[in-house]
């Protein structure tokens, strides 16, 4: 028995050494030290033997048994090392790599040509000495109409529909309530920006949107006239089309202004023939605009009877159509990257 004891561990012993997986090794430790193994077929059969004999045999099968667990725990060990450098050798991801490499295309993302345009224009307004404003999108009834002469019981009201949330506030449907909260904070004289998103309650078509961009403009100072709002109005368009343009001024009705003014762009899209974004009128409304009215300025807690002051109301996304062609002002939200690549 001794001798079929010591070829059993022989040949255990070479199989584990000889052991490729994990899953081998775990086949051998059931074959021989399981339940029905062989090694403990050897214990459970020492019954048998004559007294002396099962203590030597006995003595021998344990010591066995010992060395064949800790072989299989040595091979277990260096078989999972061989796996693990295998796993780094194959799977490894070099985070250095950068083009030129494996990628075959590497994507940039730049501005949306909105954001582009606002820059510009936030650029150009600095240069001439205007501070930047923001304001919250969803803004309180008397930001968004109260403050801006337009009462509870006004049809102006009716040209602006907007969102409501249940507690009574509203998404903002111009950038001129930021400047009425601008008047709250500054004091004249002062120049300022609000470029912002903007909602409407409205039918959508190639140049009408419900979310779009406007960028406010206010001055107020001393004697300010028609004459130096017209001097800005020409200088942002100079600057942004490279370019003269043809304008032209209009009368418009707005509570928050008097005079008010519409000022709009021959439209560079057909060239003043007719089109859908033109409403085949050759003309495009771009940037209302007109001297503050003195119940707004009053609102702002600014004198009337000492200052005065221009405000216009730019609407991005068609001054964005005009510069770059765009002839539907659907494909801004469309979230169509092919359209957002030629930017
Ligand atoms: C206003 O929003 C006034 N707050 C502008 C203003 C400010 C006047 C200060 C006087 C003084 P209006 O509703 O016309 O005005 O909008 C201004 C510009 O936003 C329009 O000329 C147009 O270019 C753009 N706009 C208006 N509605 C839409 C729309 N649904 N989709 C895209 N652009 C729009």
């Amino acid at each position: 028995m001794k001798k079929q004891l010591q070829e059993l561990y022989a040949q255990t012993i070479s199989v584990i050494e000889k052991a490729a997986t994990i899953d081998e090794l775990e086949q051998l430790r059931v074959k021989v030290l399981g339940r029905k193994g062989d090694l403990t077929q050897v214990l459970r059969s020492l019954g048998t033997l004559p007294q002396e004999e099962r203590v030597a045999i006995g003595k021998l099968s344990n010591e066995l048994k010992e060395k064949i667990e800790s072989a299989l725990e040595n091979r277990k060990t260096v078989l999972t090392e061989q796996q693990i450098n295998k796993l780094i050798m194959e799977d490894w991801l070099d985070v250095t790599l950068t083009m030129p490499g494996t990628l075959k295309h590497y994507e940039r993302g730049h501005l949306h040509p909105i954001s582009q345009i606002q820059y510009e224009i936030e650029d150009i307004f600095t240069s001439m000495g205007f501070e930047i404003l923001d304001g919250p999108e969803v803004e309180t009834d008397y930001y968004n109409f109260e403050a801006l002469n337009i009462p509870p019981y006004h049809p102006a009201r009716d040209m602006q529909d907007t969102f409501w949330t249940e507690d009574g506030n509203l998404l903002r449907t111009h950038t001129s309530a930021i400047q009425v909260r601008g008047m709250e904070r500054l004091k004249p004289p002062f120049r300022v920006i609000g470029p912002g998103r903007v909602f409407r309650y409205e039918s959508i078509d190639a140049s009408h949107e419900n979310t779009f961009y406007q960028v406010e403009g206010m001055m107020v100072d001393k004697d300010i006239s028609v004459a130096h709002l017209i001097y800005f109005m020409k200088t942002l368009l100079k600057e942004i089309f490279h370019k003269e343009t043809t304008i032209r001024l209009r009368p418009g009705y707005f509570p928050f202004v008097e005079p008010g003014f519409e000022l709009d762009i021959h439209c560079l899209i057909c060239g003043g023939k007719g089109c859908s974004v033109c409403k085949y009128s050759g003309w495009v409304e771009l940037l209302p605009c007109g001297l503050v009215h003195p119940n707004v300025l009053r609102y702002g807690n600014i004198d009337p009877d000492k200052w005065s002051g221009f405000a216009f109301g730019l609407g991005l996304n068609r001054l964005v159509m005009m510069r770059y062609g765009i002839n539907d002002i659907r494909h801004f939200l469309s979230g169509d990257i092919r359209f957002l690549y030629q930017f």
